[in-house]
């Protein structure tokens, strides 16, 4: 499946694919360390996302609290024609964090006026299955899969140049990012694309903290096994001995900072080792994995004017609420 991938995307023209994961594992090792030693314990939520965690990740949408794609799936669903309406001839979609691009399927078939698509995604395995998918189901869709940290830097492929681009976010992943980290992210997406752009982006809404708890808590348990899977990924790629069951999963609501937190809380002193090196956590101690911000309407448009974009349109889920916001580039500002 890996080597056919690569072969397809060569043949598309792009280099991105090897470099891309050449880099991939010295960061992790790198992440982990610097992570592990901090005084407040934390990881990159990215990490999440190798085969198994990408397939539990799956499951969480399934389950019955977390609305966060239900809620999604069904706005652009509705929406679909609308946001086609935007979209310009022979236009570029890129979207950023594609995994299955299950809900891309929905522009896709909205917008038949879209000349290729751009899928970047930080997990090959998906990717991989992805494009090959699309490939067959839409056979008039240049597809140039680009494997990539969308956090880091990276250029769009060749076969993107010349043509309008569309961005898209979808899922909430922009709730990852602290305030600026999310600032610098829509600005240095505002170069990728370049002038004339637009970016559709997908938020999650306040609401009561009872519903967003659970969301992140689920009753069977995915959400745990998910963010345990970190630790077992840690342990087969940098060489660990963490006990994944000698961790408790915790998912909070944090009002001062609007937004749900993941924590593996450790219910035992212990050390561990991994990347070479020993780690001790207290009893009780957390190691916090996950931040996902969640928005007023207001507040994600001061977000997006701060980053040089402007909204133009905003679409409301029905309740458990998400919105996807069309963005555009503010007229004056310099990229
Ligand atoms: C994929 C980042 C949007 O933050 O809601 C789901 C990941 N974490 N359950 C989110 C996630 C726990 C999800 N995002």
């Amino acid at each position: 499946m890996q080597s056919q991938f690569k072969s397809r995307v060569s043949q598309r023209g792009t280099s991105l694919v090897a470099d891309a994961q050449a880099d991939a594992g010295d960061s992790f090792a790198a992440d982990v360390i610097a992570g592990l030693s901090a005084r407040h314990k934390q990881l990159p939520p990215k990490y999440f996302y190798d085969a198994t965690g990408s397939r539990l990740f799956k499951e969480i949408c399934s389950t019955d609290e977390y609305y966060v794609t239900r809620s999604e799936t069904v706005l652009l669903r509705h929406a679909a024609a609308e946001v086609a309406a935007g979209i310009p001839n022979g236009a570029a979609l890129v979207e950023f964090g594609s995994g299955e691009s299950a809900k891309t399927r929905l522009l896709l078939e909205a917008a038949p006026q879209l000349s290729i698509y751009v899928p970047i995604d930080i997990s090959a395995d998906a990717l991989c299955e992805a494009a090959g998918r699309l490939a067959r189901d839409y056979p008039q869709l240049r597809i140039a899969p680009v494997v990539a940290d969308f956090t880091g830097h990276f250029r769009l492929p060749g076969a993107a140049g010349g043509c309008p681009r569309v961005g898209f976010f979808p899922g909430s992943t922009i709730g990852n990012f602290d305030r600026d980290g999310a600032v610098r992210f829509l600005r240095s997406v505002r170069q990728v694309l370049g002038i004339h752009a637009a970016l559709l982006v997908g938020v999650d809404l306040i609401k009561d903290p009872a519903t967003l708890t659970a969301a992140y808590d689920d009753s069977h348990g995915v959400t745990a096994q998910f963010n345990k899977n970190l630790l077992t990924r840690i342990n087969r790629e940098l060489g660990g001995d963490f006990e994944p069951n000698a961790f408790d999963h915790l998912a909070l609501w944090n009002a001062a900072h609007s937004r749900m937190e993941m924590h593996l809380v450790s219910r035992k002193d212990q050390i561990v080792n991994a990347a070479g090196h020993s780690f001790a956590f207290r009893r009780g101690e957390r190691l916090h994995t996950e931040s996902s911000h969640k928005f007023t309407v207001e507040m994600f448009a001061r977000l997006a004017a701060d980053a040089g974009w402007t909204v133009n349109k905003t679409w409301i889920s029905d309740a458990p609420q998400v919105a996807l916001f069309r963005l555009e580039a503010a007229l004056g500002e310099n990229v």
